[in-house]
């Protein structure tokens, strides 16, 4: 399998996207690692979590790094009974990627059911969001992101306690 970056830069390359991934010393694992690394606000690193709905289909949801997804809001929005996160081994299975590096695009499997965009983003017309390393980022105007994924704006956040 290729290597997870260079996946990413392929799926730029095949989709004539001029995007520059920056490979950075510091580590970029968390929103707040990758914020401070870029030098951006920590709301414009989008974090690409990985759900598990019904105990069967995987769910990606875009989140802002100064916000916490909420499971119950998730499920909402999917008129599903159960969310939860997944694990560290169904986030490598579901999308190629490791935590910490998880892309919003090119992932191995196409069998994602839904993908949704935390709406407080719209505070951001450019953002900022793993290409598949711990070590790398890449900037994107936040509309872009969205038509290139496909994801469905929901509310899906609370303002709380941001995840890592
Ligand atoms: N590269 C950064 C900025 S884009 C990044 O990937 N951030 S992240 O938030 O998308 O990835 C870290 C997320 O992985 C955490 O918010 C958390 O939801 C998830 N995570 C961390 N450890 C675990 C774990 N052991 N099991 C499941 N999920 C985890």
């Amino acid at each position: 399998m290729a290597k997870s970056i260079d996946r990413v830069r392929d799926f730029f390359r095949s989709n004539n996207l001029e995007i520059e991934i920056h490979e950075l010393p510091d580590s970029t694992r968390t929103a707040q690692l990758a914020a401070e690394a870029v030098g951006c606000e920590l709301g414009q690193i989008v974090k690409s979590l990985v759900f598990v709905l019904d105990e069967r289909d995987t769910v990606l949801a875009f989140v802002a790094g100064d916000r916490r997804a909420d499971p119950f809001k998730i499920a909402r929005t999917l008129y599903a009974s159960t969310v939860r996160i997944a694990n560290a081994n169904e986030v490598r299975t579901r999308t190629g990627f490791a935590i910490g590096g998880v892309a919003p695009v090119a992932h191995t499997s196409d069998e994602i059911k839904a993908k949704l965009f935390d709406d407080s983003l719209s505070r951001f017309e450019t953002v900022w969001a793993a290409a598949g390393t711990p070590h790398s980022v890449f900037p994107i105007a936040r509309q872009t992101l969205l038509e290139l994924t496909g994801a469905q704006i929901a509310e899906i956040t609370s303002r709380e306690e941001p995840d890592q």
